[in-house]
């Protein structure tokens, strides 16, 4: 069953510019909807992603209502990984560091999810809150000390947390504004609730490293923006943001931290400058790039569903690792189902003894990996592939090897 769609048309959800569609992946389900019985009418949409004429912000064609993706069941957990539980508290220390030294500093993040940053901050007794409207991954961030609103960021909220608790002096969020297709309201709460000198920060998938590596599977229904530093700079300026730095990221494939501070207030780094015109130099996203890009997922389709029909026939066990939300538009998109990779392992509680969305895999528990270990691996976590690698030098040990399709189909 298809929902009611809110489409999002032709119209840019930014700037209100023509979108232009380049890439269609077709029917596919909620990324993060694991059902132990796939409901008979389970909800799929066509995902399809395009970009604007005017301002380059690439988007989704079509947007999955919010409530739909996350509620009390939001499955994702952002501790479950130890190089992003180091990563955030990293983040934490630096803001600790630099941003939150004035007398009684305030933090607000959006999407604080189970608490992985924010946990930091409560342990520095400094002032906090963390917006997140997933009721199950709220309530573990309260129960590490982290002071939560389950709801929505938007306007209207951000006017009610400026009431209550004054001006923040930063704002952050990680892997959530790529997340909002209403960002014209998350601008106008910014710019309501940050302090006259506060930061506004931001870390999300680059779509430079997307079409650099071909890593197509960053793009399903809760990634509805795949920003870049030009887009992000065009999208803040009516608001009277600015765009006054930017970091690359090594995790999840390839991020970019942006911090937006108002017009005028802090001199730009030359980074925003430096990146500009790399993507400039790039034509990332001019029709022949992004033209490119497609062909290269069609042929990641193809090779993958190859090697996996050929490993089949030769009787060998596969598996998934990782039940990602990004494996949704790998498995949907490439027609992959438990006739080719009869389970996935993953560590998160509420996905095992449920069902991958769309494609019906089973999802189980870590130790069904090495009990016994399969002949191969497809390693949906890629992002996470150093930290999975180091944890299980015993597949490789026994002769298991991993298939990555990052940026090719390849086993290693
Ligand atoms: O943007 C988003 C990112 C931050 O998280 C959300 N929209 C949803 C989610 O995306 P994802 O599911 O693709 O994220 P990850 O971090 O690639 O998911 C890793 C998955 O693999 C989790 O389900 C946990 C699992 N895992 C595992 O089984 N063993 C992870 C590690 C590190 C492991 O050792
Ligand atoms: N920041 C975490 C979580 C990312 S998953 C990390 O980087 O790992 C995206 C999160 O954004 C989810 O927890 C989801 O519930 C939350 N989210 C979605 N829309 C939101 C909104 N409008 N305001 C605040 N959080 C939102
Ligand atoms: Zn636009």
């Amino acid at each position: 069953m298809s929902f009611p769609k809110q489409i999002s048309g032709s119209r840019c959800r930014v700037c209100g510019g023509p979108v232009s569609e380049f890439f269609d992946f077709g029917r596919q389900p909620l990324s993060d909807a694991f059902h132990e019985q796939p409901p008979a009418d389970e909800l799929f949409f066509r995902l399809a992603v395009g970009n604007c004429s005017w301002c380059t912000m690439v988007q989704l064609m079509e947007e999955v209502p919010r409530d739909r993706m996350f509620h009390a069941g939001y499955p994702y957990l952002s501790s479950g990984s130890a190089v992003m539980r180091d990563h955030f508290g990293k983040v934490a220390g630096r803001f600790l560091e630099t941003e939150l030294t004035g007398p009684n500093p305030f933090v607000v993040e959006l999407g604080c999810n189970d608490g992985v940053m924010l946990r930091t901050i409560a342990e520095a007794g400094v002032r906090h809150l963390g917006v997140e409207p997933s009721g199950g991954v709220a309530d573990l961030a309260a129960a590490k000390g982290v002071r939560v609103r389950k709801s929505f960021f938007e306007e209207q909220v951000a006017t009610e947390i400026l009431a209550q608790d004054g001006p923040a002096d930063v704002i952050y969020a990680a892997n959530t504004l790529c997340h909002i297709p209403y960002l014209g309201s998350i601008l106008r709460g910014v710019d309501a609730l940050l302090a006259p000198d506060g930061v506004f920060v931001f870390e999300d998938p680059y779509f430079s490293d997307i079409v650099e590596r071909a890593s197509f599977d960053q793009i399903y229904d809760e990634h509805f923006y795949l920003f870049t530093v030009r887009s992000v700079q065009s999208a803040a300026r009516p608001y009277g943001l600015e765009l006054v730095d930017v970091e690359r990221l090594p995790v999840h494939g390839g991020e970019v931290r942006y911090t937006l501070a108002r017009a005028g207030g802090r001199r730009p780094a030359p980074a925003v400058a430096e990146l500009l015109a790399e993507e400039h130099e790039r034509r990332l996203t001019e029709a022949e790039t992004l033209a490119g890009f497609g062909s290269r997922v069609e042929g990641i389709r193809e090779r993958l569903v190859t090697l996996l029909r050929e490993l089949k026939a030769k009787g060998k066990r596969v598996a998934g690792y990782g039940a990602t939300a990004k494996s949704a538009t790998v498995l949907n998109y490439c027609g992959i189902g438990p006739d080719l990779i009869p389970y996935i392992t993953d560590t998160t509680k509420a996905k095992q003894g449920t069902k991958t969305p769309g494609s019906h895999i089973p999802v189980l528990g870590p130790e069904a990996f090495r009990d016994p270990y399969p002949d191969y691996a497809v390693l949906f976590a890629w992002n996470h592939a150093a930290e999975i690698m180091e944890k299980e030098v015993g597949f490789a040990g026994v002769g298991g090897e991993w298939i990555t399709y990052v940026p090719d189909v390849c086993v290693v």
